[in-house]
């Protein structure tokens, strides 16, 4: 379990404080929006308000103790004076300067925002069994609605129906929510890499981009899928093809040990031996899990290194302002060997 994986980075009379909602489920697979996770080299305790403790009594995993948090300032330097604890590792990239710093003043000894977020960040890449099957089930949502939404998608029917569709059926199929804002964007809107859907109604001979996920037990998923409504330009045709001969040369590198960078290069020469590289303005993918953007990030500038376990998109695109824009992404499992794909779902160019 993970926090037997944090204990094992702790010094006895060291602990780390998880403060941050998204990293208190991860460990506890339990959803609260206020709480503490404090683990010590022998313990895992718990503390959640009043809203949460039923429940998470019942249900939340990986402690050993399930506290009920009345006063934080003076439960938790009881619990650390109980555990013996004295010095606290907490978050520093979700932890606000005004909360670190009521954090530091409840204890008598060192609180540091240090080493905690890599140690979480490590063990969050590597994606256990479980983690994986919630994206894959999360993802199989999202396809059944891709399926969906191509009997939807006509000239006459808005953006914004579009999306009310793709969310509708996620939702009413089994989803928990939606894993960000959807994306349902047409014609000259799929030149914004993130439009947002409007009213406009989709028109013959345009693209339909749309990039969603849903969110299940926690988890996300994350897909975008560029169809054509009518005949397309040769043009289009293209720079279709080119993306998804772009992402196709990323998928071929991807292997534990290869640099980020280099998984990102290899989609961005495909795009820029073709002559559009000035129109691929974003990184290539980037990890996927309890948050939807997550480690490690598939970019230029990446120091991070592909390892088993990790899920990451696999997302080029090409946007050419005032004209249209081509997206395709799909998420990939990085095996001990090479990756799985773990979406199953056309791509080739569909024109409805
Ligand atoms: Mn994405």
């Amino acid at each position: 379990m993970s926090t037997r994986e944090m204990q094992s980075k702790l010094q006895a009379g060291e602990a780390f404080l998880i403060v941050s909602p998204a990293n208190r489920f991860y460990f506890t697979d339990f959803e609260t929006s206020d709480g503490f996770l404090l683990i010590t080299k022998e313990k895992a305790v718990f503390l959640t308000d009043g809203r949460y403790i039923e429940a998470a009594e019942k249900n939340a995993k990986n402690c050993d103790e399930v506290l009920l948090l009345k006063k934080a300032d003076e439960d938790l330097p009881a619990l650390a004076a109980r555990l013996g604890v004295n010095k606290i590792y907490t978050e520093a990239e979700n932890l606000t300067v005004a909360d670190f710093s009521k954090l530091s003043k409840m204890f008598d000894f060192e609180v540091t925002p240090q080493k905690t977020d890599d140690a979480v960040s490590d063990l969050r890449r590597h994606k256990k069994d479980y983690e994986k099957q919630r994206v894959i089930s999360a993802q199989r949502i999202a396809e059944k609605a891709f399926e969906h939404i191509l009997t939807f998608i006509k000239p006459g029917v808005s953006e914004k129906d579009i999306r009310l569709e793709l969310e509708f059926f996620m939702l009413k199929n089994g989803a928990d929510g939606l894993s960000f804002e959807t994306i349902a964007i047409s014609g000259a809107n799929t030149s914004m890499p993130h439009g947002v859907p409007t009213d406009k109604k989709v028109e013959n001979g345009e693209f339909v981009t749309m990039d969603y996920g849903a969110l299940l037990g926690g988890y996300h998923s994350d897909m975008t899928r560029t169809v054509a409504v009518g005949p397309v330009t040769d043009k289009m045709a293209q720079v279709y093809n080119t993306v998804l001969a772009a992402q196709q040369a990323c998928f071929d590198v991807l292997r534990p040990g290869l640099p980020c960078r280099d998984a990102d290069k290899a989609a961005r020469d495909v795009i820029e031996k073709a002559g559009y590289g000035s129109y691929f303005t974003h990184s290539t993918g980037h990890g996927v899990g309890v948050d939807i953007h997550e480690a490690p990030s598939l970019s230029t500038r990446s120091e991070a290194v592909l390892e088993a376990g990790d899920i990451v998109t696999d997302e080029p695109g090409i946007y050419i302002p005032g004209e249209f824009g081509v997206r395709i992404e799909d998420m990939a499992f990085i095996t001990g060997n090479g990756y799985e794909n773990l979406t199953k779902c056309e791509k080739s160019l569909i024109i409805l």
